[in-house]
């Protein structure tokens, strides 16, 4: 008997993301994911983008398949994609993925990632595999240091074998994301990504990367700043402070207790 395709859910943060949304929803849809949800994790965005999502949802396009997770404030992307995690493994999904609401993360990268899937527990769309691009319009130093910062500091540090250790593309197999342990994770901004990979290679899950050309956001603002990015580098510290004993034996065994 031919077996069933495995059910996969895309997990979106969004804060002010309304153009952005109305773009990447029929995307995703288009690309025809045989047993498919979207959950799109808002946090209250006051441009409505969190409205939107819920219209979206109603329409007979995407009935059933689309909904909108809604938090009351801003509270960092951490804590979104741990909400939105669980929501997605308590909806039942077998594979989740992790992607920016903006584009940058382009939804033709995720038939490959999905193939990947088969034989590693976490795949990333990486902009330094072999392959891998960013934006030409960065300039030499945004180069250099998201450069530094992906392929010598934070590896460095943690002696992570990822060329793109920040990259927040990516699938998760469902066994993996229960055995990291999303309650002990505690990062609340871009940090998470690093967090998040560094907890599943201490704990023996295998990780793989895809190449991926990241091209820059085309609407709406950015919510990264230099404060962000040096607050980010020195937490990678904590990071390995708190996760450097971990082992394999350390997977969480237990499913979490939030119902769908
Ligand atoms: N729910 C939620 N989503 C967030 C929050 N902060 C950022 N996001 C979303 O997370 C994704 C990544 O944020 P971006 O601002 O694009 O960060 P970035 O990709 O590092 O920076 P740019 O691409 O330059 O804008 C986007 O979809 C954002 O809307 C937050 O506090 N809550
Ligand atoms: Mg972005």
């Amino acid at each position: 008997m031919p077996q069933a395709p495995p059910k996969v859910i895309i997990v979106l943060p969004t804060y002010n993301e309304r153009e952005n949304i109305s773009r990447i929803v029929p995307a995703l849809f288009a690309l025809g994911l045989p047993d498919f949800q979207l959950l799109v994790v808002d946090d209250n965005s006051p441009d409505g983008t969190g409205k939107l999502v819920d219209e979206l949802a109603a329409s007979a396009a995407y009935a059933g398949r689309l909904q909108a997770l809604h938090r009351a404030r801003k509270q960092g992307l951490g804590p979104a994609y741990i909400e939105g995690f669980k929501r997605a493994l308590a909806l039942g999904a077998d594979l989740v993925i992790q992607m920016d609401a903006d584009l940058s993360h382009q939804p033709k990268y995720i038939p490959q990632l999905l193939a990947r899937a088969g034989d590693s527990d976490i795949v990333i769309g990486s902009r330094y595999a072999r392959g891998g691009s960013v934006d030409e319009s960065w300039g030499p130093l945004r180069k250099l240091l998201s450069w530094w910062a992906n392929r010598l500091y934070t590896p460095g540090i943690l002696r992570l074998p990822i060329r793109d250790t920040t990259g927040g593309f990516r699938v998760y197999r469902r066994g993996c994301l229960i055995g990291l342990d999303l309650d002990k994770i505690e990062a609340n901004g871009y940090v998470f990504m690093v967090e998040l990979a560094y907890v599943a290679h201490r704990l023996g899950y295998s990780i793989a990367e895809i190449p991926i050309h990241f091209p820059d956001r085309q609407h709406g603002r950015s919510k990264m700043s230099p404060r962000v990015a040096g607050e980010a580098a020195l937490r990678v510290w904590q990071i390995l402070w708190r996760h450097r004993g971990l082992t394999p034996a350390d997977r969480r065994q237990k499913p979490y207790a939030e119902q769908p």
